[in-house]
Formats: C-alpha cells, sequence, structure tokens
C-alpha cells in the first residue's frame, strides 16, 4: 500500500473577499491538515501536520480598502494569521512604491473589539515566523491563543491606501479547533501520509548520512 502526502489545499480569492465586517468571507470548513511548507508557529515550526488550516490565496483579489475573513473557534485554541508572498522582494530603501503590498493585519472578536494587531513582523533578517513565504518583515503575523467563538480577521495597507491588482498576499490561517473540526479518519490519513513521506526523504537520505533517526 503506497501512501501520499496530501497537500494543503487553497481557499483562492479572485474578488475582494469581504469589503466589510458584514461581508466577510467565512473560513470555517476550509481547515485541513494538509502538508505546507509555509506554514508554521512563532518560532518558525511547521505545523502544516499538527495544526488544521487553510492557505487563502489572495494573490489575484486586488481592490478594496480592506479585506474581511471570518473564522470559528470550537475549543480553546491557538490561532496563527501568518501573511506570506506580500512583499515579494526586499525593498532597500524602506519607501512604499505601488507595487509593494505591505500588509497590516488585525485579529478582532465578534464585537469588532481588536485583540491583536501587527504591521511587520520582526525580527527583519532573524527567524521568521510562519515557516517559508516570507521574504520581507513587511508582512504581518499573529499567533494568540483564543476562547471558543467568532472571530474576523481584518488586512489592509499599512498605509490605508487601497489594494491594487499587484497587491497580492497569501494568508496562512491556522485553528487548533476550528468549525468543524478535520473528521478523524482524515487525520489518520495524512499521519500515514506524513509517515510515509518521512521514510521516503530517509531513504533518500541514507546514502549521504543526513536523516536523523526518530
Ligand atoms: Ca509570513
Ligand atoms: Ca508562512
Ligand atoms: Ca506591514
Amino acid at each position: 500500500m503506497v501512501f501520499m502526502a496530501v497537500p494543503a489545499r487553497a481557499l483562492v480569492i479572485d474578488a475582494n473577499p469581504g469589503a466589510d465586517y458584514s461581508s466577510a468571507q467565512a473560513l470555517n470548513g476550509w481547515f485541513d491538515l494538509g502538508f505546507s511548507a509555509d506554514i508554521g508557529d512563532e518560532t518558525g515550526l511547521n505545523t502544516s501536520l499538527s495544526i488544521p488550516h487553510v492557505t487563502v490565496d489572495a494573490s489575484q483579489a486586488g481592490y478594496g480598502l480592506t479585506h474581511w475573513y471570518s473564522f470559528e473557534v470550537a475549543k480553546t485554541s491557538t490561532v496563527i494569521l501568518d501573511v506570506d508572498y506580500g512583499a515579494e522582494y526586499v525593498v532597500e530603501d524602506e519607501s512604499h512604491p505601488d507595487d509593494i503590498t505591505d500588509t497590516f493585519m488585525s485579529l478582532l472578536d465578534w464585537d469588532r473589539n481588536t485583540l491583536a494587531e501587527n504591521d511587520d513582523h520582526s525580527p527583519i533578517f532573524g527567524p521568521v515566523a510562519g515557516a517559508g513565504g516570507s521574504i520581507h518583515h513587511y508582512d504581518s503575523f499573529i499567533q494568540a491563543l483564543l476562547d471558543p467563538g467568532r472571530y474576523y480577521v481584518a488586512i489592509r495597507q499599512f498605509n490605508s491606501a487601497p489594494f491594487q491588482a499587484q497587491n497580492g498576499y497569501v494568508l496562512q490561517a491556522s485553528v487548533t479547533h476550528p468549525v468543524p473540526e478535520p473528521p478523524a479518519a482524515f487525520l489518520l490519513l495524512i499521519a500515514l501520509g506524513g509517515l510515509w513521506v518521512r521514510r521516503r526523504n530517509c531513504r533518500q537520505a541514507h546514502q549521504t548520512g543526513t536523516c536523523a533517526p526518530k
């Protein structure tokens, strides 16, 4: 029997995902445990196989002052909101030309009280929170512990200028206990797939002696 690693699926946004909170793009139902090299916690540890997540591809979303998303937490959860592929090259002079995406992200409760917000993630050139996906500290990152309930994520440009066609980004949203939680059988398949991949990689790395024993 051959197990294949299940890649993370993406919720592709090709229009303004929500111009205000009342039309927020719901993330419920999109969370799974597919593998992605770009999903991780604040230490940079890859969490794609351990924390349910959704990849929101807003690279073609464009337009609008603020993009709104909503999600629900079933049980007390670690929540990770990780912007990737926003600022796609290093801005040497810290200016903000029109083709630079410089996200500012807020996490709000259902009454729209701000719980956390982040403009740029520091350190600038140190370990990168959220694993892969960001090459510049302009991309935003929030990690929080949330009680059960409903929440909003609002993403805008740092300078409050409207998103333009070239101002795309990817939002990696991870929730320990999302709504609905991925079914147990799917979790088992993912775990077996991950085990198969690790064993395959170990076999390939054996010749170079780079595979650490588990
Ligand atoms: Ca990131
Ligand atoms: Ca990332
Ligand atoms: Ca920023």
